[in-house]
């Protein structure tokens, strides 16, 4: 499979900044024992990739503006680019040696995501998707999945974190969709939840509060295998709101019925 120039420059800095966390991942064991130990040093592992993924990106685009999980917006002479960089979706699993996490990198021109990659260095599974030009799995083309029906339909979602998000909303939410599919899953990165969907892995995902770079690249991703994406009222404006819900075109429409029935 061969990708655009600008594909490969994003596929090169994920695959550095991942081999930097798969030997962090590596450390965090033998630092269990100290309570504080395992938070400060993932979250210096967490800005070593962020600035790993700054400067390859920069060299490759030098004046494109960067949005980072870390540092914040840092500026670019070019104002109609923005990659949008979380180096490490999924830290509360990485924290906890649990191989699900990610390095998530979209470009947006003007307010369009053109461009996406997500890579868990993890398992080496790395998804790439492109503007009109679909979306991959370690170069396998990704559909999404056919299921017209929430009772046969494996759907993934996110809870509020400690202290934040709507709490009674969440409850709310859970008891209306836990009878109607046929499983229910949180597994802690939403990068990979979006992927997961693109790759027909899960029928659908819903989360709230999200960040943008918690889901620039995954929202390309699925709509380039064939799905839906919206916000929780089903306008087209996740990745403004951080509320998103997907799956293709049926189960999509069948998760925004059930969740508007609980709003
Ligand atoms: P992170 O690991 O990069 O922070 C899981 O529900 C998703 O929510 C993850 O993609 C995670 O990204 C994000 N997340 C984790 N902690 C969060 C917090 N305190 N507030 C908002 N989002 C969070
Ligand atoms: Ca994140």
């Amino acid at each position: 499979m061969i990708h655009s120039a600008l594909i490969n420059v994003m596929v090169k800095a994920a695959r550095r900044a991942g081999r930097s966390l798969k030997r962090d991942l590596g450390e965090i064991e033998s630092l269990q024992v100290s309570l504080k130990g395992p938070a400060n040093f993932v979250s210096a592992a967490d800005k070593r990739a962020e600035e790993m993924l700054y400067t390859d990106l920069n060299k490759a685009r030098p004046g494109y503006g960067f949005l980072g999980e870390e540092g914040g917006i840092r500026a670019g002479s070019d104002q109609s680019h923005t990659w949008i960089v979380d180096p490490l979706d999924g830290t509360t699993n990485f924290l906890h040696g649990i191989p699900q996490f990610a390095i998530s990198i979209g470009l947006k021109r003007e307010d369009t995501v053109v461009a996406g990659v997500i890579y868990n260095p993890a398992n080496d599974e790395l998804y790439v998707a492109e503007r009109g030009k679909g979306c991959f799995l370690n170069d396998q083309r990704l559909r999404v999945a056919a299921r017209q029906q929430l009772n046969s339909s494996v759907i993934a979602c996110g809870l509020p974190h400690i202290g934040r998000g709507d709490l009674a909303l969440a409850q709310r939410e859970l008891a209306a969709m836990m009878p109607r599919v046929a499983g229910l899953r949180r597994f802690g990165a939403a990068s990979l939840d979006l992927a997961g969907v693109a790759a027909g892995r899960l029928d659908g995902y819903w989360e709230r509060n999200l960040q943008p770079w918690d889901i620039a690249a995954g929202l390309l991703m699925v709509r380039e295998a064939g799905g839906t994406v919206s916000g929780i009222t089903g306008k087209d404006d996740a990745l403004t709101t951080g509320d998103v819900v997907c799956g293709n075109e049926a189960i999509h429409a069948e998760l925004i019925k059930v969740l508007k029935a609980v709003a």
